[in-house]
């Protein structure tokens, strides 16, 4: 939904004509505003002595209010004063003067502060993020959506309906017999929200089952759909490595265009097992936040995709840098782009999947309409591709007055146990 479409009087603010970076932009307020539309969100509004605005996400999905304890504590006062042009000089204060380095708190608050910065160096400059990055190399950015169903035939009718909406590219999640609720199975047909309690829900897990049954599902969609539909899959950390291994091995005659997650990717070592025994394209990295998470992923070549997001591993400013790596190995990005990832990180990312050149495909969870409401926004859906919005930066905004509106709500992931009881990987 466009700014235009939400509010058709949105005043158009050409900020060329205002400023441009001559002078410079000494920020004035930092100030972080939560709300819960649906689910809850975090963002950063940072302002300067000039009158340009900025805005950033911070949501960390079940743990919001540490990044919001740690932007309002550590970060903000540290701000004010300081230019805003100076982008790079304000992502290595944040990165180096932490100390305690990386993880997914600090880097969502570096990320937070670097989008509002580009997004401000945008409206100054009156040009989109695309062309501040170096122009588009693509005009449309592929994108997917997720399929789901309690068994397989309710997914493969799920998987229809995404093809009547034009997508290309589907991921398709299916309930395992035996098993009360497997992961990415969504209650309802487009938003699937996972954080679902103010307290972790307790869920059952049982591979063995699942091995069993995902082969039968993506047979069942070849069967029907054809070898054109790019189909993707999320294994959501469920497997050891040598069960990833099975996985990859089983689904290799349905040709995915992916297979997400497969094993925990702290052992980054485990990938070279995996890629022993498949030649199933592997995407790995929503949980990551440095390029140090997949350095050796990378350049190993055990990857095919790169999931790291702009909320998630520092903004633009270091997202860049981890694409540029990848394209070194031939790796290419894929990033994370689910409903608990703001319509700020998704018109971020736009702007950067149009100009990345090893760019995979971007996820695209939509996000439900009172979400859309209060961050308005210039990109839009069109038969399976996402087309990035012109405004200068990132061209999303915020309503403050409808946020005040949807206070935060206490929520957190679910857990997930095996059968006999032994804490497992949700
Ligand atoms: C999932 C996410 O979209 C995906 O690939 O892994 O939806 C993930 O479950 C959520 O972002 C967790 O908050
Ligand atoms: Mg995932």
């Amino acid at each position: 939904m466009s700014a235009a479409d939400s509010d058709p009087n949105a005043p158009e603010t050409d900020w060329s004509d205002r400023i441009g970076v001559s002078r410079p932009l000494v920020i004035t307020a930092a100030r972080v505003i939560v709300t819960s539309p649906g689910r809850n969100f975090v963002t950063l509004k940072i302002e300067t002595d000039q009158g340009v605005y900025g805005i950033g996400d911070a949501t960390l999905n079940g743990r919001e209010l540490s990044v919001v304890a740690y932007l309002n504590e550590h970060i903000c006062p540290l701000l004010i004063g300081r230019d805003a042009r100076r982008i790079e000089d304000t992502w290595q204060l944040l990165y180096r003067g932490a100390y305690w380095r990386r993880g997914p708190v600090t880097m969502r608050a570096i990320a937070a502060v670097d989008v509002a910065l580009w997004d401000i160096k945008g409206k100054a400059l009156g040009a989109p993020l695309h062309e501040l990055l170096g122009g588009k190399s693509r005009d449309r950015v592929m994108v997917y959506g997720h399929a789901n169903g309690s068994d397989i035939g309710e997914t493969v009718d799920a998987v229809g309906r995404y093809i009547d909406l034009g997508y290309q590219a589907i991921r398709a999640q299916t309930g395992v017999p035996g098993l009360v609720n497997a992961y990415g199975v969504g209650r309802g047909e487009l938003h699937y929200e996972p954080a679902d309690a103010s307290l972790p829900t307790e869920t059952v897990w049982d591979t063995r089952r699942y091995l069993a049954h995902v082969p039968k599902l993506f047979e069942r969609l070849r069967d029907t759909y054809g070898p054109e539909p790019r189909l993707l899959h999320d294994g959501h950390h469920r497997m050891t490595p040598l069960e990833a291994a099975q996985l990859g091995k089983s689904l290799e005659p349905f040709d995915l265009f992916w297979l997400e997650d497969v094993t925990p990717a702290e052992n980054q070592e485990a990938f070279r097992l995996i890629r022993q025994h498949t030649t199933t394209p592997l995407a790995v990295g929503e949980v990551f936040n440095t390029i140090w998470d997949c350095k050796d992923l990378i350049q190993e070549q055990l990857i095919d995709y790169i999931r790291a997001t702009i909320v998630g591993a520092g903004g633009l400013t270091h997202l860049r840098r981890i694409a540029d790596f990848a394209s070194v190995w031939g790796v290419r990005t894929g990033c994370h782009g689910a409903t608990d990832l703001s319509p700020v990180t998704m018109g971020t990312a736009l702007h950067f999947d149009a100009w990345v050149p090893n760019f995979g495909i971007q996820e695209y969870m939509r996000h439900t309409p009172e979400t859309d409401e209060v961050f308005p926004h210039d990109y839009r859906f069109e038969a399976g591709f996402m087309i990035p919005g012109e405004r200068p930066g990132h061209g999303v905004d915020i309503d403050e007055t409808l946020a005040a509106r949807f206070p935060y709500v206490p929520r957190q992931l679910p857990v997930a146990r095996l059968t006999d009881g032994t804490m497992w990987n949700w």
